[in-house]
C-alpha cells in the first residue's frame, strides 16, 4: 500500500513509552503502518512541531447539550439540582430540529478535536421530534450525528439509546421525554438500519440503555438478547443520590448492585458515572471488567458527587473520560478535575498516581486511553502499528511544553496549561486541527452562531 504521509516526531509517547526521533508512516486508510526508531528516514518526513501523544477517545457525549452550555448557571425560584437542570435540558430538546442537531454536533466535535480527543462515543437518545412525533426516517437524527462526525473529521462510535420510562418500575414517560422513547422492536430495527450506514463511514455501532430508570429489566434483556451490533453497551448508573434511593425503594438493591446482579456485565460494558457506590459495589464493578465512564466536569456542574476513583483503581478497575453535557470540551479539564475531586475529598495530593515516583498525568492519561478505547469498541489504542493515526501534537513553542520532557510534558499540559497547549490534531491520518484551529472553523462557527441565535 502507498503511504499517505510520514511524520518525524522528535518526542512521542508510543504504546510502550516515550521515544525520541521516531518516524511514523501512515497508510491510505489513516492507520499507522510503520514506526521506525532513530532518525533514519527523517529526510522525507514532515517534521511535527512539538511532542506527540495519542488522541483520547471521549467515551460519553450528548452532543446537542453543547447548545445550552453556560445557560443553566442562573439560580431558579426553587433549589437548583440535577433535576431542575434536566427540565431546562428538556426545554432545549423540544426546540431542536435535525439541522440544529447536526450543526451543534459538528461544532462540538470540532471543539473536542481541539481539546485533544480523536474519537467520540455519542450516547444518542434524541430520536424523535417534539412531543414524540416521528420523523419520516426513524434514523434521521442518528444520520445527522454521523454526518456531523464526518464533517468535523472525528472518529465516531454511535450508541442509539433505548429509553422507555420515566422511572423505576416501568412508569410512563413524561411529555419532555417523548422524543426519546421506543418500544423494543422499533429500537432493534433502528440498530439494524444504522449498521450499514455506520460501516460505510468507518464508524462503530453499539447501543446504550439510558438508565435503570428508563428501561425495565425485561426490556433490557430483550434488547440485549436480540441486538447484533457487536459493539459496546453503555448505561448511566448511580449518578444521583435520588436514583440510589428510588432503586432501593423499588428493588431493595442499589443501582450498581442491581446492574451487576441482573445483567451480563463484562468488558463490553461501560457504566457511565457510577458515582454512588459502596466499597463492595466499587470492587465488584472493577472486577466485572466494565469500564467506568467518568465525566468529571459535568459531574461537578450537575452536583452529582465524587467517583471513588482511588479505590476503584486500587481494585484494578478500568476507566475512561467523557465530556457528557459539554460544559468543558478538553482532555486536560476532565483529567485535572478527576484528580482534584479525589484531592478535595481526601485532603491529600497525587491520589491517582500508580505508585511512588509515578506521574499523575501519565497514570491518568494511559488509563483513560485504554479504558476509553475499550468503551469505544476500538480494537487498538495508543500509537502502535495497526492503530488509527489519531495524534495530538502539543505546542513545542509553548514555554511549558518546549522545556519539558517525558511524563512532565503530560503534567504540564494537564495541570498547568490546557487546550492552548494543543497545536495540531490528526484523526484517521488527516490533519483536522492546525495551529489550534479546526480546518473548517469559520464555516462551522457561522452556522453554529445562527443556531444559537435561533434557540435564544
Ligand atoms: C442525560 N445527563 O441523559 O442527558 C442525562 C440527564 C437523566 C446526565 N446524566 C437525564 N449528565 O439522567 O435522566
Ligand atoms: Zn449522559
Amino acid at each position: 500500500m502507498t503511504m499517505l504521509r510520514t511524520l518525524f516526531c522528535p518526542q512521542i509517547l508510543l504504546a510502550d513509552g516515550w521515544a525520541a526521533n521516531v518516524v511514523i508512516a501512515i497508510d491510505g486508510h489513516g492507520r499507522i503502518a510503520g514506526i521506525e526508531r532513530g532518525p533514519t528516514g527523517s529526510a522525507h518526513a514532515e517534521i511535527v512541531r512539538g511532542p506527540v501523544v495519542p488522541a483520547q477517545a471521549n467515551l460519553h457525549s450528548h452532543a446537542f447539550q453543547r447548545a445550552m452550555a453556560g445557560l443553566a448557571e442562573q439560580a431558579g425560584a426553587t433549589e437548583d439540582s440535577f433535576w431542575t437542570w434536566r427540565e431546562a435540558m428538556y426545554r432545549l430538546v423540544a426546540r431542536m430540529r435535525p439541522d440544529d442537531i447536526e450543526i451543534v454536533a459538528t461544532k462540538l466535535y470540532s471543539e473536542l478535536l481541539k481539546g485533544g480527543f480523536g474519537h467520540v462515543v455519542e450516547f444518542h437518545y434524541l430520536h424523535h421530534a417534539d412531543g414524540g412525533r416521528r420523523y419520516d426516517d426513524g434514523a434521521e437524527t442518528s444520520l445527522r450525528i454521523l454526518k456531523a462526525a464526518e464533517t468535523a473529521g472525528i472518529g465516531l462510535t454511535h450508541l442509539p439509546v433505548f429509553y422507555a420510562h420515566a422511572g423505576f418500575g416501568g412508569t410512563a414517560p413524561n411529555q419532555g421525554q417523548l422524543p426519546f422513547v421506543h418500544d423494543v422492536d422499533p429500537f432493534l430495527k433502528l440498530l439494524e438500519r444504522l449498521a450499514p450506514a455506520c460501516a460505510a463511514q468507518g464508524a462503530r455501532l453499539g447501543l446504550a440503555i439510558h438508565s435503570l430508570r428508563a428501561a425495565t429489566p425485561e426490556e433490557m434483556r430483550a434488547v440485549l438478547a436480540a441486538e447484533r451490533t457487536g459493539g459496546p453497551v453503555h448505561i448511566h448508573v448511580a449518578e444521583q443520590e435520588r436514583e440510589v434511593e428510588d432503586c432501593l425503594a423499588w428493588s431493595g438493591r442499589r443501582p450498581v448492585e442491581f446492574l451487576l446482579d441482573e445483567m451480563p456485565v463484562d468488558d463490553r460494558w461501560c457504566a457511565i458515572h457510577a458515582t454512588h457506590m459502596t466499597p463492595q459495589e466499587t470492587a465488584r464493578l472493577a472486577r466485572s471488567g466494565a469500564v467506568a465512564g467518568l465525566c468529571p466536569v459535568t459531574e461537578a456542574n450537575l452536583g452529582d458527587g465524587i467517583f471513588p476513583a482511588a479505590d476503584f483503581l486500587g481494585f484494578g478497575g478500568a476507566f475512561g473520560i467523557g465530556t457528557d453535557s459539554h460544559v468543558a470540551t478538553s482532555v486536560a479539564e476532565e483529567l485535572r478535575l478527576l484528580e482534584y475531586g479525589q484531592r478535595l475529598r481526601d485532603r491529600r495530593r497525587n491520589r491517582l498516581a500508580s505508585g511512588s515516583g509515578a506521574s499523575v498525568g501519565r497514570t491518568m492519561f494511559d488509563a483513560a486511553l485504554s479504558g476509553g478505547g475499550r468503551a469505544a469498541g476500538l480494537d487498538t489504542h495508543g500509537i502502535s502499528v495497526g492503530a488509527r493515526a489519531d495524534l495530538v501534537v502539543l505546542d513545542g513553542d509553548h514555554p511549558f511544553i518546549g522545556t519539558a520532557s517525558g511524563d512532565q510534558i503530560l503534567d504540564r499540559w494537564l495541570f498547568a496549561t490546557g487546550s492552548d497547549a494543543v497545536r495540531d490534531v490528526m484523526a484517521s491520518g488527516q490533519w483536522v486541527v492546525r495551529d489550534g484551529r479546526h480546518r473548517d472553523e469559520e464555516a462551522i462557527d457561522r452556522a453554529f452562531r445562527d443556531v444559537l441565535v435561533k434557540l435564544a
